[in-house]
């Protein structure tokens, strides 16, 4: 396994839309696998393969809390095919947008249909954190990053940041 570097805003893979994996083979676990290392060596609870540079449906979460068991979940091709009417408050970051954070609004529910690291179809269904978790790295594919929520002024004011943050740090 590998830890991998992370993309930061506004780089443009983060933008593309990703393309989904014909089957999860051992190419795709090993990807997985670098993946969930890399989310916990960054302390993040998700990680979308575009985050790491590869234009793959490909996510990995884990929501679970300090003191608890870890409990990685694998999905390839991920899809919402129910999401909750009711939704909900949560405040947000982003391991593509380090250290900022804002409040977004999301459907409570989702149920997830995706292919896991055996490349069996599986369902999910997750409220709480695990459905936040779930819908913020399906955007990720999609190129969307949850400042694309927040108001214009809202969102160039924390890409503003994070840019100077990173030319101090360069
Ligand atoms: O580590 C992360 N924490 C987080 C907190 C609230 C809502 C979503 C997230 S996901 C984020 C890791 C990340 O950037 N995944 O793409
Ligand atoms: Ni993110």
């Amino acid at each position: 396994m590998a830890v991998l570097p992370i993309l930061v805003a506004p780089h443009p893979v983060l933008k593309q839309k990703a393309k989904p994996v014909a089957a999860v083979d051992a190419r795709v676990a090993k990807l997985m696998d670098d993946m969930v290392e890399t989310m916990y060596a960054a302390k993040g609870i998700g990680l979308a393969a575009p985050q790491i540079g590869r234009s793959e449906r490909v996510i990995v979460v884990d929501v679970h809390e300090k003191g608890e068991t870890p409990n990685p979940i694998r999905l390839a091709n991920p899809e919402i095919v129910w999401s909750s009417e009711e939704k909900g408050i949560c405040e947000e970051g982003c391991l593509s947008v380090p250290e900022q954070y804002a409040e977004v609004t999301r459907p409570l529910s989702v149920r997830v249909r995706y292919l896991d690291e055996k490349n069996e179809p599986r369902e999910i269904e997750a409220d709480g954190m695990l459905a936040t978790c779930l819908q913020h790295e399906i955007d990720h594919l999609n190129g969307v990053l949850f400042v694309d929520y927040l108001s214009l002024l809202k969102r160039n004011m924390i890409l503003r940041k994070v840019q100077k943050q990173q030319k101090a740090s360069a």
